[in-house]
C-alpha cells in the first residue's frame, strides 16, 4: 500500500465523521447516529467493555472512540497477540473476548487466534474493518482486498457481515450468542470501512440495537443420562474422573468440588483445570497419572475431549495392548456438545448439558448411601502417589549449576503457593511440562497455557489479558523459544504498566541449546539461539525490570520483588542448556527420520 493513499483514506474517513453532538447521548429525534456509534454502543450495551486490537484503516476512529466511551483499548503489536488475549479473556470471564483489526493482513494476523479459540472452545469475536465489498467481489484490486468473510467461516464457529448500520444491533447480537451459546467458539464478524460512517436516524438507530438475553441458556440433562451416568459410576471398582478446561470455563466450582467429595472418587486436572480443587487435594491422583489411566475401569470426563491430550481414549497410555486398541474403560462424558461422544471411544453414559447443570444433577442423585470408592483402589493410587511425591522432591532439592528446569521451577512452585491469586501463564516445551508438573495450583482457572494445540506464541497476550481483566498479578514461565513468538508485547505490558512478571526458562534454544550444525558449517543449528541471549534487556527498554539470574536465590529474590513492585518485570533465567529433551513430554508424536 502507499502511505499517502492511506492518509488520504483516513482523512476522508475523519471528513464523514459527523460532529460530535449527533452521536450523543441526548441528541433529539432529529439527530443522526453513525455506523461507529452503534458499534460502541452495541457492544456496551452487552457489557463487552474491554477491545484488545490494533488501530488502522478503517478502524483508527473505532479504537479512538471507544476509548472515548469509557471503555477500556488495549492496542498490541500484533494481531495475533490481541486475538490470543481476547481468547482467553473469553475463557476467564464467560464474556466473548473482543478482538479488533483492520482489514486483510491485520486480520489474517488475528485469524490464528479466533481459530484457536473455536479449537479450545474459549467464546471470542473477531471484529476486522474490511474493504469495499463491491471492489472485492470484483477482485479489483482495493485497498486490503480479501474476502475476509469467506477465509473466517472454516475456522470460526460463526461468520456474519453487516452491511447496514441498522443491522449492527443484530450483528452484534448474533456474534454474542453464537460465542456463547452451547460449546463456545471463535465467531468473526466482518465490518465494511463504509458502514462505520453510515448514518441513521438516532433514536431508530438506539432502538435497533439488542441487548442479548440468557445468551449461554442452561442446558439441563436428561434425567435418565443422569440416572445412568451415577449406575456406571456406582458399579464401578476403579473409578476416575477427569476435569477439563470446560470444567474450569463453567465456573461451577462449588458443584465440581462437592461432586468429587461426595463420591470420592479420585480426579485427574488436565492442565487448565488444575487449581479447580488444590492440587494438594487428597483425591488428586496427578502425580499418579501412568498409574489410574490404565488402571481404572469407569472414567467420568467433565469438560475434558478425549483428543490426543488424553491418547485418544485407547492405546498404551490406557492399559490396551496395542497401540490403538482399547483398555476396557467405561467412559461416562459430561459435555455442552451432543456430538462430542463416541467421538474416539465408546461413551457408555452421555451426560449432554451446562456443566453446571449436569454437576449439580449428579450432586442431586448421590445420597447418604453413596459408596466410597473400594479401598485397595485408593490405597494403591496413594502409594504411587508417595513414592514419586517423594522422588519428585529429591529432584526439587538438589541445586545444580547451571540451574535445572527442576531446579528454577521450585522457586516458582513456592512463589505460587505464596500468591494463589496469582494467574500462571505457561508455553514452551520442557518449559511447559516441567511448569505444569512442579508448580501446583490452588485456585480454579489460574493455570491458562498452550491449550488444544500445544500452540506457542500466546504467552505475552494471555499475560495482558489476564492482568487487565482479573486485576491480578501475572506469572508468565516461558520457554526462550516460545517468548519469542509475543516478545515486543513486552512494551505493550510496560506501556499500561501491568503487574507482570515473565520467567524465562532460557536453555538457549528450542528444546536444549547444545545441537550443533552436523555439516560443521557456520550456520548454527535450526533448533538453537544466540547463546546467552539478555532478554531481560527488551524489558528494560521500556521501562520495566530486567533481572538475569542464575541461581535459584537470585530467581526468588527476583519474583518476590516482582509481585511486590507489581511492576513489569522480565526475569531471564539461564538454564542448562543440556536439560531438556526434543518435544518435551511429546517426544512420541514427532517422527524422526530414520538415518540421522
Ligand atoms: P482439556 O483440553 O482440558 O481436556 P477440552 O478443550 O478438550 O479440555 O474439552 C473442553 C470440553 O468442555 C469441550 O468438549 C466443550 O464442549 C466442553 N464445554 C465447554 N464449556 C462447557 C460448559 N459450560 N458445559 C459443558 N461443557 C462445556
Ligand atoms: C505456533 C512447535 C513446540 S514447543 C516449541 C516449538 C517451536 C518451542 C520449545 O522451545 P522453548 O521450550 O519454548 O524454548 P524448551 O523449554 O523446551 O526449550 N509453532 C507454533 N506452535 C508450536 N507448537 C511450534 C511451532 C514447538
Ligand atoms: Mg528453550
Amino acid at each position: 500500500m502507499d502511505n499517502v493513499t492511506a492518509t488520504r483514506k483516513e482523512a476522508a474517513s475523519a471528513v464523514a465523521r459527523p460532529a460530535p453532538e449527533t452521536t450523543g447521548r441526548d441528541a433529539g429525534a432529529q439527530q443522526e447516529i453513525d455506523g461507529f456509534s452503534l458499534v460502541i454502543e452495541a457492544l456496551k450495551l452487552n457489557g463487552l467493555d474491554t477491545i484488545f486490537g490494533l488501530p488502522g484503516i478503517p478502524i483508527t476512529d473505532l479504537t479512538r472512540k471507544l476509548q472515548a466511551a469509557g471503555m477500556r483499548v488495549i492496542s498490541f503489536r500484533h494481531e495475533q497477540n490481541a486475538g490470543y488475549a481476547a481468547s482467553i479473556a473469553g475463557f476467564l470471564t464467560q464474556k466473548p473476548g473482543v478482538c479488533l483489526t483492520v482489514s486483510a493482513p491485520g486480520f489474517l494476523n488475528g485469524l490464528t487466534a479466533l481459530a484457536h479459540a473455536t479449537t479450545n472452545c474459549f467464546p471470542m469475536i473477531l471484529i476486522s474493518g474490511s474493504s469495499e465489498r463491491e471492489v472485492v467481489d470484483l477482485q479489483q484490486g482495493d485497498y486490503e482486498e480479501m474476502d475476509q468473510l469467506a477465509i473466517a467461516k472454516p475456522l470460526a464457529k460463526a461468520a456474519f457481515r453487516v452491511l447496514h448500520a441498522e443491522d449492527i444491533g443484530v450483528g452484534v447480537a448474533r456474534a454474542i450468542r453464537a460465542a456463547l451459546s452451547g460449546r463456545p467458539g471463535g465467531v468473526y464478524l466482518d465490518l465494511p470501512a463504509k458502514l462505520f460512517p453510515q448514518t441513521v436516524e438516532a433514536e431508530a438507530g438506539r432502538q435497533s440495537l439488542i441487548k442479548v438475553v440468557d445468551a449461554a441458556p442452561r442446558q439441563i440433562p436428561a434425567q435418565d443420562a443422569v440416572k445412568r451416568a451415577l449406575d456406571l459410576l456406582k458399579s464401578a471398582r476403579r473409578p476416575l474422573i477427569i476435569l477439563g478446561k470446560g470444567a474450569a470455563y463453567a465456573q461451577a466450582d462449588a458443584d465440581i468440588r462437592a461432586l468429587i467429595e461426595k463420591t470420592g472418587i479420585p480426579y485427574l486436572p488436565m492442565s487448565m483445570a488444575k487449581g479447580l480443587l488444590p492440587d494438594t487435594h487428597e483425591q488428586s491422583a496427578s502425580a499418579a497419572r501412568s498409574y489410574v489411566l490404565p488402571e481404572a475401569d469407569v472414567v467420568m470426563l467433565i469438560g475434558a475431549r478425549l483428543n490426543w491430550l488424553l491418547s485418544n481414549g485407547k492405546g498404551k497410555t490406557w492399559g490396551a495392548k496395542t497401540s490403538k486398541g482399547w483398555g476396557g474403560q467405561k467412559f461416562v462424558q459430561v459435555d455442552i456438545s451432543p456430538q462430542e461422544a463416541d467421538s474416539n471411544v465408546r461413551i457408555d453414559a452421555p451426560v449432554v448439558g451446562d456443566i453446571g447443570s449436569c454437576v449439580a444433577a449428579l450432586n442431586a442423585g448421590i445420597d447418604a448411601g453413596w459408596q466410597k470408592p473400594p479401598s485397595d483402589w485408593l490405597s494403591a493410587i496413594a502409594e504411587r502417589k508417595g513414592r514419586n511425591v517423594a522422588k519428585m522432591a529429591e529432584t526439587l532439592a538438589k541445586n545444580p549449576s547451571p540451574m535445572s528446569f527442576q531446579s528454577a521451577l521450585n522457586v516458582v512452585r513456592d512463589i505460587v503457593k505464596a500468591n494463589p491469586d496469582a494467574v500462571l501463564v505457561n508455553e514452551g516445551a520442557n518449559a511447559l511440562d516441567f511448569t505444569r508438573s512442579i508448580v501446583d495450583m490452588y485456585q480454579p482457572r489460574k493455570r491458562i497455557d498452550v491449550g488444544t494445540w500445544g500452540i506457542m506464541g500466546i504467552g505475552m497476550g494471555y499475560s495482558i489479558a489476564a492482568a487487565v481483566v482479573t486485576g491480578q498479578q501475572v506469572i508468565a514461565v516461558e520457554g526462550d523459544s516460545a517468548f519469542g513468538f509475543s516478545g515486543m508485547e513486552t512494551e505493550t505490558i510496560c506501556r499500561y504498566n501491568l503487574p507482570v512478571c515473565v520467567v524465562i526458562m532460557n536453555n538457549n534454544g528450542v528444546y536444549r541449546g547444545d545441537e550443533v550444525n552436523p555439516t560443521g558449517g557456520r550456520d548454527p543449528s535450526p533448533l538453537v539461539f544466540v547463546k546467552d541471549a539478555r532478554y531481560e534487556k527488551l524489558m528494560e527498554a521500556f521501562g520495566g525490570v530486567g533481572v538475569h539470574v542464575k541461581t535459584p536465590d537470585e530467581l526468588r529474590r527476583a519474583m518476590e520483588e516482582a509481585i511486590r513492585s507489581k511492576r513489569p518485570t522480565l526475569i531471564n533465567a539461564v538454564i542448562d542448556e543440556g536439560g531438556g529433551t526434543e518435544s518435551g513430554r511429546i517426544t512420541s508424536l514427532n517422527p524422526t527420520a530414520k538415518s540421522k
